[in-house]
């Protein structure tokens, strides 16, 4: 694949309380991100690690949010990066927990609004991340950047969300942890997660190819959020939040082989490892191998192979 990547490292850690993701961006490193996409044909730029301009301490009107301030000082950083990035290649950002996605997705918004093109948006992920800073119990911020950038209040400390993506647009694939609140707010919005139950009945193609054709189908841009509580703890434990009953091995990267058959990937985050709870960095290694098959890595070329 000839794709310019930009790898944009976001070591943050201010949107849940246990440290470690703040040395994702090193671990993608050390497991040779860069060298396996330069292997399969892509020209690399790594750009470093982002650092945020310190803004004030804010407060919330709910108590149990924190570090506010912090979370806002990197999502206005990252939403100037994505935006940029997105203008030259494919930007590639390297978490980092789950709240960077409220500043990575808003980026890749306003590009896709200045291009005109619908943005598309697949949540691969345990959690459906669709709270708001008023409805959180746990005051961690990186449950919430589905409710962003589906345009739900509650967000006012946050700078104004770009084009907020329609529900028919977003498709959170993998769920198997919702809070109460979530799901009211979910069905309020008319979002109906592709739910493990959902993936046990159905497998993981039939779904996954109804949400690309439809991308397919709109000429859109497709952002694609990978958490590592996305797969199964047992071969991903370095992770704060695991759930049990994630994708298995095959799974996952039956996933990200569709996603480089469609052509349709524009940009990724890779979100929530927490090098500190690994082992000898094997999901560090793992995320690199569901990436290197997203960006067209295969065993044998399935050109004029049939099933
Ligand atoms: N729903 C739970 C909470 O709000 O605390 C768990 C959220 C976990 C979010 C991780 C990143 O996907
Ligand atoms: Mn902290
Ligand atoms: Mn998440
Ligand atoms: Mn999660």
């Amino acid at each position: 694949m000839n794709q310019h990547c930009i790898l944009v490292g976001a070591p943050v850690d201010s949107g849940q309380s246990n440290p470690g993701c703040l040395m994702g961006p090193a671990s993608y490193r050390v497991a040779g991100l860069a060298g396996t996409l330069a292997e399969l044909g892509c020209s690399v730029e790594d750009r470093g690690d982002l650092a945020p301009r310190p803004l004030a301490p804010e407060n919330c009107a709910n108590a149990a949010v924190h570090h506010l301030a912090e979370t806002i000082a990197w999502t206005q950083a990252l939403t100037s990066a994505a935006e940029a990035a997105m203008a030259e290649g494919f930007p590639v950002f390297l978490g980092g927990d789950h709240s960077l996605s409220l500043g990575t997705v808003a980026g890749v918004a306003a590009h896709a609004q200045k291009q005109g093109r619908p943005l598309f948006v697949l949540w691969l992920d345990a959690h459906s991340d669709f709270h708001t800073p008023m409805t959180t119990r746990s005051g961690n911020l990186h449950g919430t950047p589905v409710a962003y950038l589906a345009g739900l209040g509650d967000f006012e400390a946050f700078p104004p969300f770009p084009g907020p993506v329609p529900a028919d647009r977003i498709c959170l694939f993998g769920i198997r942890s919702v809070d109460p609140d979530e799901r009211t707010a979910l069905r309020g919005h008319g979002i109906t997660p592709v739910d493990m139950r959902e993936l046990d009945e159905r497998g993981f193609v039939a779904p996954l190819s109804a949400f690309l054709d439809q991308v397919r189908a709109a000429d859109g841009l497709l952002h694609v959020s990978l958490d590592v509580d996305f797969l199964d703890p047992s071969i991903a434990p370095a992770v704060g939040t695991t759930v049990p009953g994630g994708a298995t091995f095959r799974e996952a990267h039956l996933v990200m082989e569709m996603l480089h058959e469609s052509g349709l990937v524009s940009s990724l985050d890779l979100v929530e490892l927490n090098p500190f709870l690994d082992e000898r960095g094997r999901t560090a290694r793992l995320m690199v191998d569901l990436t290197a098959s997203l960006m067209g890595r295969t065993v044998f070329d399935r050109v004029n192979r049939s099933l």
